[in-house]
């Protein structure tokens, strides 16, 4: 493996640890984005997919927000649905719409998805980890990413963004054992895909089960946290196999707080918290776990004055305490929001005394 910089902030890694930093970590999910002028003027020049699989592009925008602000990690330029597109399915994306899969999996053509092959068609993005590890000359640590099982499931059964999913929903009730083969299938890629980050040199890895919201207990717990288990269990292994570094792991399950204690038995270092969750209550629903937290600001919050957005990052930080915690948004930022706000943000951050 080619040598890369030393890391010379590595507070994320050691909270997900466990280990006490000198100051809060905090980065922002999707920070490498839309509501960055330098993005969008870029954007304009290349498909989103282009940028994608363009390691010069991806670094290229990786850093942005990294040279913007005092962030505490850095994420790879990508998107969770790099796995269908590598399955063989078309999938574009629309501006103001989001992704469309415009020929949906259906029974007839499940047997034309190509698993064979998969990770080959991914190094791309090994090539812009590897690339953004050395360009970031060791400033913060680099996020690597999924998206779950479910959440991919979903996008390739609905064709696009859903509400309800009830489409995805439907199979999980109607063909339960397709569902379980599908699933299955989607863990063995993730797997080997998250295995090629780290061997690219992603230093934490974070799972986007970013529709989980839609289900419940039950149904979370049959057909989404054994696979969830298994992804966790499989990388530690192959990592192991290898001979490379144990990196901590991150489960950020959207809107899945009916099930927070069950999330943190999964070997996952960290949980990713929603915005829509009060922090004392997941403080109390993970008591006696040994797992870091992540989050969980309302990405709304941002459009507040300043005054209000320092009030509510402290009153969030006072909540969760600041043990054992990665300061987030409780989801991605939203496209409009004032990068200037985003200073604010972390500035507040790293002003709290530990
Ligand atoms: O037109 C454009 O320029 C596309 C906008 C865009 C961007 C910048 C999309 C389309 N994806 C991304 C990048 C992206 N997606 C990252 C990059 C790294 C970072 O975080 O900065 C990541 C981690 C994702 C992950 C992703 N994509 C998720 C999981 C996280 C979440 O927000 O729930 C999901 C559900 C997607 C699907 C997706 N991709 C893009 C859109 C518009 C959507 C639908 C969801 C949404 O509206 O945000």
């Amino acid at each position: 493996m080619s040598q890369f910089p030393q890391l010379k902030n590595d507070r994320i890694l050691k909270v997900a640890r466990g280990e006490v930093p000198d100051k809060l970590p905090v980065w922002i999910m999707r920070q490498a984005g839309r509501y960055l002028p330098e993005f969008m003027s870029l954007r304009q020049n290349h498909s989103f997919f282009e940028m994608c699989q363009n390691p010069e592009l991806a670094c290229e925008v990786t850093l942005m927000p990294i040279k913007r602000y005092n962030l505490d990690a850095a994420i790879i330029f990508s998107d969770i649905l790099v796995i269908p597109q590598a399955l063989g399915m078309v999938v574009e994306m629309k501006p103001g719409v989001g992704p469309v899969l415009p020929e949906p999996l259906t029974f007839e053509n499940i047997s034309k998805l190509e698993p064979k092959g998969v990770i080959e068609r991914l190094k791309y993005v090994g090539e812009a980890i590897t690339l953004t590890r050395h360009k970031l000359e060791g400033k913060v640590p680099l996020f690597g990413f999924t998206g779950a099982p479910w959440t991919l499931l979903g996008y390739m059964v609905e064709g696009g963004g859903s509400r309800t999913l009830s489409k995805a929903k439907k199979w999980l009730y109607a063909y339960p054992e397709v569902c379980h083969r599908l699933m299955y299938l989607l863990t063995r890629i993730i797997v080997d895909y998250l295995v090629m980050q780290v061997e690219a040199g992603a230093q934490i890895l974070q799972v986007f089960d970013s529709s989980a919201e839609v289900l419940n207990k039950e149904l979370y717990t049959k057909f989404c946290l054994p696979y969830i288990k298994d992804i966790r269990d499989c990388v530690l292994v192959k990592l192991e196999q290898k001979n490379l570094e144990k990196v901590p792991m991150v489960l950020f399950a959207k809107g899945a707080h009916y099930c927070l204690p069950e999330q943190a038995d999964l070997g996952y270092e960290v949980l990713g918290i929603d915005w829509t969750v009060d922090p004392k209550v997941v403080r109390e629903l993970l008591k006696g776990k040994n797992v870091t937290v992540q989050g969980n600001l309302d990405p709304c919050a941002l459009y507040a004055s300043e005054d209000n957005l320092i009030k509510f990052t402290k009153k969030m930080i006072d909540d969760f305490g600041t043990q054992r915690y990665i300061v987030n948004l409780g989801h991605g930022i939203y496209p409009d929001v004032c990068p200037d706000k985003v200073y604010s943000f972390i500035e507040t951050v790293h002003n709290v005394k530990i």
